[in-house]
């Protein structure tokens, strides 16, 4: 059994960890740093560099060399065996990888470790779309002997940008698509998560990466980030985080039309019709918010109830909420950790007030946890709030915490017109016994995607992204490939 404190001691004690560019480890030019604290007790994991326009100057000019130097010559064959090294070097590292995850944005160790599978799942699944990748040979119009084909190519120079909520899942979803089709990669991690992130730019590496394929920039948003996404240097962008920063970032791509691919928020709905079965739907529907302890895009913090059943239900899911146990993510029988950052919980508390403020009614939770062992942290008891309206503040807008918005329904055609109007389209559950109920349901929700008698399921082969403000473009399956390729046409006149 692994002794994780231990592990924790020896994983960071406070010393200067540099950022990744052209195969090279490097301070930021500027020679600036900034501090990597844990969000579960704010002691100093680490210094990184703050990265500037700068570094993702030299960053994006390392990650064109490649692109246009030997990686362009890799056989799919040789790109696959890649992902595959990189794969089996996850898993060997996979406790450091999750540990460092727990330290630096405070996710329970059971769940970092339980990614794993669709973590490694979609590497592997990455290696072996590298080698699938194929255009088509199209009849035409013209007559005699003119031939036309399609090739797929990599788009270039890819600028990703990630949220701080799940590092190791968030980052393979943007480099593995890149090295599957030849793309090269410039990465900025989330100011207030780059630990992870450099510790895999470090094991693939490891794993034989050619330099310059992946680079990495820590820093803040506003410096790095918008640097990334308005260089002309830049083919396209990929980018997890919040509506108001996706909108930033499309602006910015205008100057040179760059791609964009934008996955953010939500404020999906889950509806539990009255022949659902509750004993399954309670637990699931609790943790379709408080897993992470509420900061997921994909949170289902509008639960719809079917008026029948809404008061027993919702009392379920309150005294399951009340149940939870929270503590520091590196203890393992720990449900619910810590948030993320003073600022994320100020947002939080804003919502638990304003709640009642507005009439809803605190069934449980609503404040935050004190006491001593929660000293340096931001923590919150899972919160369920009742007689909630549509038009109420929790229920419009995108907390980011363990809060839970019950409202009751009366009619499908109801529900369906109440669950989509909401500017996002993530996600959205729905629990039912009955087949066609379920079905219709699941027709006329407008989300990304949407789960029956279940939640949270995301697959390496199954596509994953948003539709109307919650973004576009979509990762997993092979729509995830399209991201990172362009068509060519080719005619040959043979006559
Ligand atoms: O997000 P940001 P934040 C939502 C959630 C949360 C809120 C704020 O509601 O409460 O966003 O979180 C970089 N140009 N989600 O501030 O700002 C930033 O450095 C380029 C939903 O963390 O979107 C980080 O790397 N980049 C979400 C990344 O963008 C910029 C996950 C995300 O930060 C930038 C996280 C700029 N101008 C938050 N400004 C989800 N969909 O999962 C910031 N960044």
């Amino acid at each position: 059994m692994t002794d994780w404190n231990a592990a924790a001691a020896a994983l960071y004690d406070g010393e200067f960890r540099q950022m990744f560019i052209d195969g090279k480890w490097c301070k930021s030019r500027s020679g600036e740093v900034f501090e990597a604290r844990n969000p579960a007790d704010g002691s100093l994991l680490a210094t990184v560099p703050r990265g500037t326009s700068a570094d993702i100057d030299a960053a994006v000019a390392a990650a064109r060399k490649a692109f246009e130097g030997p990686w362009a010559k890799w056989t799919p064959y040789e790109r696959q065996n890649l992902l595959l090294r990189i794969a089996e070097k996850f898993e060997a590292e996979w406790e450091s990888l999750c540990l460092s995850d727990t330290l630096d944005m405070g996710m329970p160790i059971q769940r970092t470790l339980a990614n794993s599978r669709r973590v490694l799942g979609m590497l592997r699944f990455y290696a072996g779309q590298a080698v699938a990748i194929h255009g088509a040979t199209i009849p035409n119009s013209f007559p005699g002997e003119i031939y036309s084909q399609t090739v797929r190519e990599p788009i270039g120079v890819v600028g990703a940008i990630i949220p701080w909520n799940a590092p190791i899942a968030g980052s393979i979803w943007k480099i593995g698509p890149a090295i599957a089709t030849g793309c090269t990669v410039v990465l900025k991690p989330s100011e207030e998560a780059s630990l992870t992130v450099l510790m895999i730019a470090r094991l693939m590496q490891e794993a034989g990466l050619p330099d310059g394929v992946l680079n990495v920039v820590t820093g803040y948003g506003a410096e790095a980030g918008a640097a990334l996404a308005e260089h002309p240097g830049v083919d396209k962008i990929v980018f997890t985080g919040s509506t108001a920063t996706g909108q930033s970032i499309a602006r910015a791509a205008v100057g040179n039309l760059k791609h964009v691919s934008l996955e953010l928020g939500g404020k999906s709905p889950v509806i539990v019709c009255r022949d659902a079965d509750i004993e399954k739907a309670v637990p699931v529907a609790a943790m379709a918010v408080f897993a992470n302890s509420g900061q997921i895009c994909i949170a289902g913090s509008r639960l719809f109830v079917a008026r029948e059943i809404h008061d027993e239900f919702i009392r379920r899911v309150a005294d399951y909420a009340a149940n939870l146990r929270i503590g520091h993510g590196i203890q393992e029988d720990t449900d619910i950790g810590p948030i993320i950052s003073a600022r994320q919980a100020d947002r939080i508390a804003g919502y638990m007030a304003v709640g009642p403020n507005e009439g809803a009614e605190v069934l449980t939770g609503g404040a935050r946890v004190e006491g001593a062992a929660f000293e340096g942290g931001h923590f919150f008891h899972p919160t369920v709030f009742g007689g909630v309206t549509d038009e109420m503040t929790i229920a419009r807008e995108e907390i980011f915490g363990p809060v839970i918005s019950a409202l009751p329904f009366d009619s499908l055609d109801e529900v369906v017109a109440r669950a989509n109007a909401t500017p996002y389209g993530l996600a959205a559950g729905v629990f039912s016994t009955h087949l066609g109920t379920a079905h219709k349901l699941a027709n006329r929700l407008k989300a990304g995607s949407v789960w029956v008698n279940m939640y949270h399921a995301i697959d390496p082969a199954v596509p994953f992204g948003g539709v109307k403000m919650s973004g576009y473009g979509r990762e997993g399956g092979t729509e995830h490939m399209e991201e990172y390729l362009n068509t060519k046409a080719i005619w040959i006149n043979a006559d």
